[in-house]
């Protein structure tokens, strides 16, 4: 027959059993969560010497995603991307100068030492390029976005 302090024992060790899956049932939960959002890709793209550094980038449809483009030009730049963000939802912060039309994010002009972020997820998969539309300067590159 069993007395209190064998029941309190028991019952301390169901506990501490109870205590210690703890962490890793967090863990499987969290794992679960991050397959249903993906977590934030972060891209950098600067601008030097009349050049977007990287001047490819690789995106997947879907993924929210926050691009950071920042002109370390001694001039003003403008990020012109073609079709991109065609209906799409964009956040634009940042000290650039964004301009809008009729299909939503049109381009974005960059002072010298401005930085702007545009936060989104590429609805289609595609090639997609981007540049710069000030007179003269030669400047372009590609998102290319994958399923
Ligand atoms: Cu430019």
């Amino acid at each position: 027959m069993r007395n209190v302090s064998q029941i309190g024992i028991v019952m301390m060790v169901v506990l501490t059993a109870g205590f210690l899956l703890q962490p890793s049932l967090l863990f499987a939960s969290s794992g679960t969560r991050s397959e249903k959002n993906p977590e934030r890709a972060e891209h950098i793209v600067r601008i030097q010497n009349r050049q977007f550094i990287p001047h490819v980038l690789h995106l997947r449809v879907g993924q929210p995603t926050r691009l950071i483009l920042k002109n370390e030009d001694a001039e003003l730049h403008a990020f012109v991307p073609e079709a991109l963000f065609v209906r799409a939802n964009v956040q634009v912060s940042g000290n650039g100068a964004p301009q809008f039309g009729d299909q939503g994010f049109r381009r974005v002009l960059l002072p010298t030492m401005g930085q702007t972020e545009l936060v989104f997820a590429p609805k289609r998969a595609g090639s997609f390029p981007f540049f710069c539309d000030l007179p003269g300067h030669v400047m372009n590159g590609t998102v290319v976005v994958e399923e």
